[in-house]
Parts: structure tokens; C-alpha cells; sequence
């Protein structure tokens, strides 16, 4: 953010009276709409649009909607241990219906969704969380004396934006499973069509905090995928970003729970690690702000897929994932380079030329996912390239 801009806005009447409602310094504030940019990789200056747009604009309505599910997505957003996040996130939006948050019950509460909707009629933000039950004409979920089907489609019809949040929401998460004997479905698929969606068991509190303020700056969603999922949080494969992803392309892997190879933070790919068929930033943005590796495969737990449709809840957590779009490297660095006699950048450059062919590759990375977890001696020299791919 330039220098004049980021000065201009802290003095911001809008920002003085957010610092004092957040009790956020708004560097603090600031620094974090720098943040939400980068990730959402928007061009410079949106950042300074994000803030302007928190600090003045007339907060959304939201009417948040809870089906079948754990409730784990609202607590993430309210647990977080960073002490702005969940305040950002209520002061964000005017948050008018939300069951596990309100105090209100029963009449009362409802009154307070459908005077909700008639005033911002066309103009809410409809949060889903939770899978719609639509067997046996959605008995297994009411509320108010109304089928989960109704009450989404009565909210969905008015609303300004639907956004599904979580797994459950998404794509049927956990309830989907199999045998699904609710008929646990999506709000899309109830809805009949793809939606904006935050997957996720539970999803990232970032991310939709990100794409709601996009939608406040913006007056609209971030681009989606295919399945509607936010690109600046699924647009990759997590791991593509995994801190383990060197051992992966060297062929270390943790064989069991707790054997060498898992001590010493191996690739957990042959215990089922998902994240090679998962698109996540789960290692870029990280979970409960405490620091470098919060993320299950940071932790030493395989990627389970939650975000996924297909993979999270429905694939064995030890079943080995489909490598999707990963194209190893060619050759892999000396550990130990010997003065004068290692390989120029030319001459690697070459041999990848030579070997370049994508089934150079495939072969490469086949090698290397039948190699066992056995680490390498620290005691024998090094092995070079050619012996370890021979090995
Ligand atoms: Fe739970 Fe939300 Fe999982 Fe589902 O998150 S954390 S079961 S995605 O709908 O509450
Ligand atoms: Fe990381 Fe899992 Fe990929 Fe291994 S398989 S590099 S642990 S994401
Ligand atoms: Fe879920 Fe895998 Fe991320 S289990 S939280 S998608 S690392």
C-alpha cells in the first residue's frame, strides 16, 4: 500500500471509530486487508478499497442458516484465537439471524429472520452451513415447524448472494456418507444450481472472512471454480504448497504412525495423505493463528480431503490418493556438493533436456513412490542424484 494512502486512512474517520469498536490499532487493521489482498491476489490499491469499504460502507444482513451439521464451522469463526477475527467477522456483517448465536428462541426468532428479509429484501447475504436432509420429503430436519428444504428455498429466493459454508453445505460432507440415509444433500443441489462455497469441516475462518469482504468492496463474490469454490483458496492443490512436498519428490515417506520416517516429518502420502487430490490452502493460510505447521499434515495427520467432494468422508482415510497434475522434477540437488566437480546449471539443464520427456518424469516419480521410508544414513556419503534414482 503506498506510503500517502496507508496515512490518509488511518486517519479515517471510519478507521478511528473501527479501532475503537474492534479495539484493533488500525496498522493492525490495515495490515490485515494488506493480507486478505495478497491471498485473494487482487491487483495493488484494493487493499486501501477493502478498508475504506469495512470502515464506512452500510454492513450487509445476514441470515445464517443451520442444517445438518456440527456447528464446527461457526465455532471456528468464533474461536479463533486471533482477537480480531471473530470480531471482524461480526462487525463485518450485520448478523440478523444466526440460531446458535442468538438469544432469541422459538416465534421470536423467526420474526426476526422474516422481518430480516423484507427489509433487505433482494439485498441479504444468505450463509448456508450445514447439508439439507431431502429424503422422505426433508422430515429429518425442521425448524420452526419448516423442512430444512423450505426454509432454504423461502430464504434463498429473496436473498442477494447465497454462500454455502463448510463441507456439509458445500457438497454433503460428513451427513452424505454412505449409506446417506437422510438424503443429505448440498444447498446447491437443493437450490439447482453451483453456488459460491467455502468447503472445509471446518472450513477456513480467512477464507470467508476474504470473500465476504470482496462482496462488501466489490458489491460482488470472488471468482469460483466449477464447483463454486473461491479460487483464491481452492485454486490450488494443497500439495502443491506442503512444507512435506520435498521428501514426497525425494520418495521419504512415514510408513506407519510414529516410525522414523514420521518422526522425522517424512511425506505422509502412503498413510493416505490426500492433499496430492485436494485443492485447499490450508499450508499457505494455516488454522487457530498459533504458528508455523497448524495444519492437520503439519501436525503429522494425512490430509483426510475435507474440502473434497468424493474424497473427505467417502474415500478410506488410508487409501493412497490419485496424483492429480503433479509432474515431479527431472533431477534432484547434490546434498553434498563437491567443490569442482558439481553440476553446472548448463549441464543440468541439459541432462533434463535429454530426459525432459513427461514419461521421464512419470517413470521418476514411480521410482520414488516404491522406495520405503528408510531414511538416509547421515553417516555413509551422500548418495548423488543418478544412484538414488537407480536405488
Ligand atoms: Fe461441522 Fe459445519 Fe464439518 Fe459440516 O462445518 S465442521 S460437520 S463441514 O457444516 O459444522
Ligand atoms: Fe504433503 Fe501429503 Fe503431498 Fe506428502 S502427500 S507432500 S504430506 S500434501
Ligand atoms: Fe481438510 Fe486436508 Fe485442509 S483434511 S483442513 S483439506 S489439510
Amino acid at each position: 500500500m503506498k506510503k500517502q494512502k496507508i496515512e490518509m486512512l488511518e486517519n479515517h474517520d471510519g478507521l478511528v471509530a473501527l479501532e475503537k469498536r474492534l479495539g484493533v490499532s488500525r496498522r493492525e487493521f490495515l495490515q490485515l486487508c494488506s493480507a486478505m489482498a495478497a491471498t485473494m491476489g487482487l491487483p495493488s490499491g484494493a487493499e486501501a478499497a477493502m478498508a475504506e469499504a469495512v470502515a464506512t460502507k452500510k454492513r450487509p444482513s445476514v441470515i445464517w442458516l443451520h442444517f445438518q451439521e456440527c456447528t464446527g464451522c461457526t465455532e471456528s469463526m468464533l474461536r479463533a484465537e486471533h482477537p480480531t477475527l471473530e470480531k471482524l467477522i461480526l462487525d463485518v456483517i450485520s448478523l440478523d439471524y444466526h440460531e446458535t448465536l442468538f438469544a432469541a428462541a422459538g416465534h421470536q426468532a423467526e420474526a426476526a429472520r422474516r422481518d430480516a428479509m423484507k427489509a433487505n429484501k433482494g439485498k441479504y447475504l444468505l450463509v448456508v452451513e450445514g447439508a439439507i436432509p431431502t429424503k422422505d420429503k426433508g422430515i429429518y430436519c425442521k425448524i420452526g415447524g419448516q423442512t430444512a428444504v423450505d426454509m432454504l428455498k423461502e430464504c434463498a429466493a429473496d436473498a442477494g448472494a447465497v454462500i454455502a459454508i463448510g463441507s456439509c453445505a458445500s457438497w454433503g460432507g460428513m451427513p452424505s456418507t454412505n449409506p446417506n440415509p437422510t438424503g443429505a444433500s448440498s444447498a446447491g443441489e437443493v437450490l439447482g444450481k453451483v453456488i459460491p462455497n467455502i468447503p472445509g469441516c471446518p472450513p477456513n475462518p480467512y477464507n470467508f472472512l476474504s470473500t465476504v469482504v470482496h462482496y462488501l468492496t466489490f458489491g460482488k463474490l470472488p471468482e469460483v471454480d466449477k464447483l463454486g469454490r473461491p479460487l483464491f483458496a481452492y485454486g490450488r492443490l494443497i500439495h502443491d504448497n506442503c512444507e512435506r512436498r520435498a521428501h514426497f519428490d525425494a520418495g521419504r515417506f512415514a510408513m506407519e504412525f510414529g516410525d522414523e520416517g514420521h518422526r522425522k516429518g517424512y511425506c505422509l502420502y502412503k498413510l493416505g495423505c490426500k492433499g496430492p487430490e485436494t485443492y485447499a490452502n490450508c499450508p499457505a493460510v494455516l488454522f487457530g493463528d498459533v504458528g508455523n505447521a497448524s495444519w492437520p499434515v503439519g501436525t503429522g495427520h494425512p490430509c483426510i480431503g475435507c474440502t473434497e467432494k468424493g474424497i473427505g468422508f467417502a474415500k478410506p482415510i488410508h487409501a493412497l490418493a490419485d496424483l492429480k497434475n503433479i509432474v515431479p522434477p527431472l533431477s534432484f540437488p547434490r546434498i553434498v556438493e563437491e567443490q569442482g566437480k558439481g553440476a553446472s546449471i548448463g549441464a543440468l539443464a541439459l541432462t533434463a533436456a535429454i530426459a525432459g520427456a513427461a514419461a521421464g518424469g512419470a517413470a521418476m516419480l514411480a521410482k520414488n513412490l516404491g522406495k520405503s521410508h528408510c531414511p538416509e544414513n547421515s553417516d555413509a556419503p551422500a548418495k548423488q542424484p543418478e544412484e538414488r534414482a537407480e536405488s
